[in-house]
């Protein structure tokens, strides 16, 4: 008697540890929304099911399979309405360790090759293609890469998206990679608006729409690095969208801030010098996580960067896509980006300094 107690008590047990683990490992929200998940749809078929599609509130796939289906030729369709009827609203953003390349490329299907996509079932009269400076920041990549683009298939968009590579190990320029993203993209395609978009930066509310403004946009407002506020009134960093014609009017942006910092200020004063004012979302939509990150070899601080934006005012039409000197090394139509190679130099200039 003694004995068989001792082994329920024990087999008790066990299945409390179980169920502890569960809840540790995936979170207690997710479990417990997938229990009642089961409870309320109730039939083993279901609870099988929802097991494999656990599409939780701010699920950025959640309304996806609705607007999954080929294109149809662009005649035929009639123009998109005016608010996307598949917006969420707020998006959760978690970092599933174990997300790959292919698995995104899964969840994607009407992504079509070179990270472009045009909705299914209407004529999208947004084409926006999205600018990503880059090196060495694979994982960054690859969680943007998940989140932002079932966001702009909810938004219905025609989209295409770049990531700028610069190559080889000379100090890193974000604004320098962004023209030639801009140059680059503009090759390929009438794009309406350009986002550029820092790596790390993932949206959380898909009613933060990825189109232009009549004024060049700030995107990323609200940022949990700065607790989800402006951290001064001028700031330009981390997401900005403009059109082609609002680009062009600043001259671009700098080409020769080399390594971290000053070059976000220059192009909000460029906006300002070249007569337009900065336009932005409402602070409940532009709404971001950074990825959390150091400080990257190749991309120190730039000490000149005082100095270069005091003079901004004298240099902005001479220096800037007029002026814009790069060699690209390749372009790649990869699943679910265009990847460009390309090797800008160094504050030197474009010979390949030791
Ligand atoms: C801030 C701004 C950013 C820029 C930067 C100063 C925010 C959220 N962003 O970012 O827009 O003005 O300050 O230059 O405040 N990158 C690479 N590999 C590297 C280095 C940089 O891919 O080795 C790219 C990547 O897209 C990254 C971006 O450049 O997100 C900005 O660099 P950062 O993230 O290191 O700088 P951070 O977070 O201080
Ligand atoms: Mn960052």
């Amino acid at each position: 008697m003694l004995q068989v107690r001792g082994r329920y008590l024990l087999v008790f047990l066990g299945v409390q540890l179980v169920v502890m683990a569960l809840l540790y490992h995936e979170g207690y929200r997710k479990r417990v929304a997938y229990f009642l998940g089961i409870f309320y749809k109730g039939g083993t078929l279901t609870m099988l099911a929802s097991l494999h599609n656990a599409s939780l509130p701010g699920d950025v796939y959640a309304n996806l399979s609705l607007i999954a289906r080929p294109p149809l030729p662009p005649d035929d369709l009639p123009y998109c309405p005016e608010v996307s009827p598949f917006l969420g609203g707020p998006i959760r953003v978690t970092f599933p360790p174990y997300l790959t390349l292919e698995d995104i490329v899964r969840k994607n299907p009407y992504v079509s090759k070179g990270g472009r996509y045009r909705p299914p079932d209407c004529d999208s009269i947004h084409k926006t293609a999205v600018i990503i400076p880059h090196r060495n920041r694979e994982q960054h990549l690859k969680y943007l890469l998940y989140y932002l683009h079932p966001f702009l298939q909810r938004q219905q968009l025609s989209y295409g998206i770049y990531i700028i590579h610069q190559a080889e190990n000379y100090i890193f320029n974000r604004a320098k990679l962004l023209n030639v993203g801009f140059k680059e993209a503009m090759k390929d395609e009438d794009w309406d608006c350009i986002f550029f978009h820092d790596v790390d930066l993932i949206p959380e509310d898909d009613r933060n729409m990825y189109t232009c403004d009549r004024f060049p946009k700030h995107v990323a407002i609200a940022m949990d690095k700065f607790g989800y506020k402006l951290p001064y009134k001028t700031y330009f960093g981390g997401v900005a969208a403009l059109s082609p014609e609002q680009y062009m009017k600043m001259n671009g942006f700098p080409n020769n801030y080399w390594g971290w910092g000053g070059e976000d200020d220059d192009i909000a004063v460029r906006v300002a010098l070249s007569g337009m004012v900065i336009s932005r979302p409402s602070v409940q939509y532009g709404r971001y996580r950074m990825i959390k990150h150091g400080h990257d070899k190749g991309n120190e601080q730039n000490p000149k960067r005082f100095n270069l934006l005091a003079k901004t005012k004298r240099t902005w039409k001479q220096d800037g896509m007029n002026t814009l000197e790069y060699q690209l090394l390749s372009k790649e139509l990869q699943p679910l980006y265009t990847n460009i190679t390309v090797f800008i130099g160094t504050e030197k200039g474009m010979q390949r300094s030791t």
